[in-house]
């Protein structure tokens, strides 16, 4: 690999509700202009050490999501992204596409109103409202099974729902620990005990584990704590996981369409979201805020040993 190639790397950095996005905006690999799962498979096979590049350390941390900007195949979109983290590829990320917004807004190329982002799983439109507001439509969501009983070991049985919000999710209100900063440790320990034995028990699908408890902000429906894919968890409330939250909530006739649901995180940050149906799915619309704070040129240099990140 010649490393010139990737002379020209640049990124802005947002964070929405606490989580963190990069978004590269020049200088990213060449993906051709295929579909864009397709692409991913490209990324993940010829380009994983650009992956690592941007989120790793020294340069980031295992709670940065990337989002990769790319030609969209369908032209009426503003863009393509693939959005990446610190061990793999999302499908789609809620918190990553408001960051994104914001971040296209703070560079110039879009203004408030509506725009259509193309991602591998489908495309969403995005509204910048003049308050600095944006609201997601995403891909439509769905709950797969209810009440399943996962054995896991070390902690018991755990009843949870298996759904799908553009990501895949185990939610499940069983965690006796409260939903606080304080049990940052012990919450990761269980939601990857909890993670592995979904998979094991069936669901091999299954990449984001979300403990869900009662809400502390007056007006918020639930506080959950969501384990991404790796051991991170989410500063946000994820907007994938409250898109599989919202289609739970449905799916038990607990939450009528165009009703306003605040999802709020374990940092006390909130996204608040509605639901239209569509058939046997719905499509949530997730609104949150975002806001931009750093401009990056990378430096790629062949002597430095961590040049493409330190992969553990
Ligand atoms: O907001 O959908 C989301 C998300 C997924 C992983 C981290 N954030």
């Amino acid at each position: 690999m010649d490393i010139s190639t990737f002379s020209n790397v640049t990124t802005i950095d947002s964070h929405t509700g606490g989580e963190p996005t990069r978004v590269v905006m020049t200088g990213g690999p060449d993906l051709g202009d295929g579909p864009l799962d397709k692409r991913v498979e490209i990324f993940r096979q010829k380009y994983d050490f650009f992956r690592t590049a941007i989120i790793q350390e020294p340069r980031g941390s295992d709670v940065l999501v990337g989002a990769l900007l790319v030609e969209p195949v369908d032209k009426s979109c503003v863009c393509g992204v693939i959005f990446f983290n610190n061990v793999d590829y999302l499908k789609m990320c809620g918190h990553g596409t408001i960051g994104l917004v914001v971040t296209l807004a703070h560079a110039g190329k879009i203004g408030p109103g509506v725009h259509k982002i193309e991602t591998p799983v489908g495309i969403v439109t995005a509204e910048l409202h003049e308050s600095g507001e944006v609201s997601v439509e995403n891909v439509p969501s769905y709950r797969k099974a209810k009440d399943v009983s996962i054995d896991v070991p070390g902690v018991g049985s755990v009843t949870g729902d298996v759904a799908w919000g553009g990501n895949w999710f185990f939610l499940t209100e069983a965690s006796s620990l409260e939903l606080t900063l304080d049990n940052l440790d012990q919450l990761g320990d269980i939601g990857r005990k909890i993670r592995q034995a979904v998979n094991e028990q069936g669901y091999p699908e299954v990449d984001h584990i979300e403990l869900i408890g009662p809400a502390v902000n007056p007006g918020a429906g639930s506080r959950s704590y969501v384990l991404c894919p790796g051991a991170a968890y989410d500063r946000s409330p994820c907007g994938t996981g409250t898109s599989a939250k919202l289609a739970c909530l449905a799916a038990d006739g607990k939450l009528a369409e165009g009703e306003k649901w605040v999802q709020e995180s374990i940092i006390g940050s909130t996204f608040s979201g509605t639901y239209r149906t569509d058939g046997d799915k719905i499509i949530p619309t997730i609104t949150g805020t975002a806001f931009v704070n750093a401009e990056t040129k990378f430096i790629f240099n062949e002597k430095d040993p961590y040049c493409w990140g330190i992969s553990r």
